[in-house]
């Protein structure tokens, strides 16, 4: 794991992780990005700062009695935005992790974004949402991914049921790390610059890929065939959630022992064009190796103008797209004085 580096940065690259499932999957990321030149963790709850070792630890202490609502959370993050503020100083791009639907993670995420913005700085959201049997979740994810669309230059989706291939008897911890550990494994094939004589994705496409109207979603799709099978499998998933047929740009990463040829590429974009967006949508590639059996399709695609998850915020549906209230609803957990009080003085 790399250590915290001293400023300047060179790229300005930082990243928060949020709540439980953003510091977990942060976490992971941080074991092996040579890119991310920052780390911070950030939750009301100190668990999940531990995940760690390294990075920046921002608690936001909330009382155990005190109320806890995404907006109530927010209220209490208040008293920490000075060190938000200076955790971003001389920062060009942020990735945020967090997944939605608990208080923490959808309450930060959204004031997290807000904050870089107002500092110019490019905002990558990153969010994992509930499952779909989590459905007490679903309200808040749903108005969390519509503030965090509001207040980022990109949202990156993942489905969680995507992610889970079969109904696991392990531990749920055991099914998040492994979960975490695919996510961290994609994020950082797409952006990482490419060793030996892998064929790299790199920053720069990422951000222009996913840096547009709407939403891009990630999947990861394992075949011990062939990539078409992988690639069938990634647009299964995605079709769970989102039109394929809105998708404008992709990259596909192919992850393999090193057998995958020119051909087998050259099949899969067209294939892939095929499957998604009107016929038009701009395909980038990236090749690289791991040391499974199989292949994996790491497929990132954009432009995705709705997805299911809209429908978990049922307020969105009836205002079509019109904003009530530009910023964030934030609570403050004030005692007024008794009336009587008032009086005396
Ligand atoms: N991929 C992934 N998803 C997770 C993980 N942990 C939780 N989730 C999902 O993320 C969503 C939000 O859960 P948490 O991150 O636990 O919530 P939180 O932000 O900590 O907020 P609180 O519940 O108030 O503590 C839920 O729908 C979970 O299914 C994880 O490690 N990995
Ligand atoms: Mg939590």
């Amino acid at each position: 794991m790399k250590e915290v580096r001293a400023r300047p940065l060179e790229i300005g690259i930082v990243a928060f992780g949020v709540g439980s499932a953003g510091c977990r999957i942060l976490s992971h990321i941080h074991r092996s990005s040579t890119l991310i030149e920052k780390f911070a963790y950030v939750s009301c709850d100190e668990q999940d700062l531990g995940y760690s070792p390294l990075g920046e630890k921002i608690l936001i202490d909330s009382d155990i009695n005190s109320p806890k609502s995404p907006s109530a959370i927010r209220g209490i993050a208040n008293n920490h935005l000075d060190q938000i503020r200076k955790f971003l100083v001389d920062s060009k791009y942020v990735f945020i992790v967090s997944g939605l639907g608990g208080n923490i993670g959808s309450g930060l995420s959204p004031l997290l974004a807000k904050i870089a913005k107002e500092n110019k700085v490019t905002v990558v959201s990153i969010v994992a949402m509930p499952f779909r049997f989590e459905k007490n979740k679903h309200f808040y994810a749903g108005v969390a991914l519509r503030q965090i669309r509001r207040m980022s230059d990109a949202v990156v989706i993942i489905d969680n049921d995507s992610l889970l291939e079969r109904a696991p008897k392990e531990p749920m911890l055991d099914v998040y790390a492994l979960m975490n550990e695919k996510i961290s494994n994609a994020l950082n094939k797409l952006v990482e610059p490419p060793q030996g004589k892998e064929v790299g994705v790199g920053l720069k496409t990422f951000i222009e890929t996913i840096n547009r109207e709407g939403y891009a979603i990630l999947t990861v799709c394992e075949s011990f065939k062939a990539t078409e099978e992988a690639l069938v499998g990634a647009s299964q998933s995605i079709h769970q959630i989102a039109e394929l047929k809105q998708a404008s740009n992709a990259i596909l990463c192919i992850a393999s022992n090193g057998k995958v040829s020119t051909e087998d590429v050259a099949a899969s974009i067209s294939r892939l064009g095929s499957l998604f967006g009107d016929g038009s949508m701009e395909i980038q590639y990236g090749i690289s190796t791991n040391d499974k059996q199989g292949l994996t399709a790491i497929l990132l695609t954009s432009g995705f103008k709705n997805t299911k998850f809209s429908d978990y915020d049922p307020m969105a549906k009836v205002l079509k797209g019109i904003e009530m209230d530009e910023d964030l609803d934030t609570s403050l957990n004030i005692k007024l004085p008794k009336i009587s009080n008032l009086e005396e003085s």
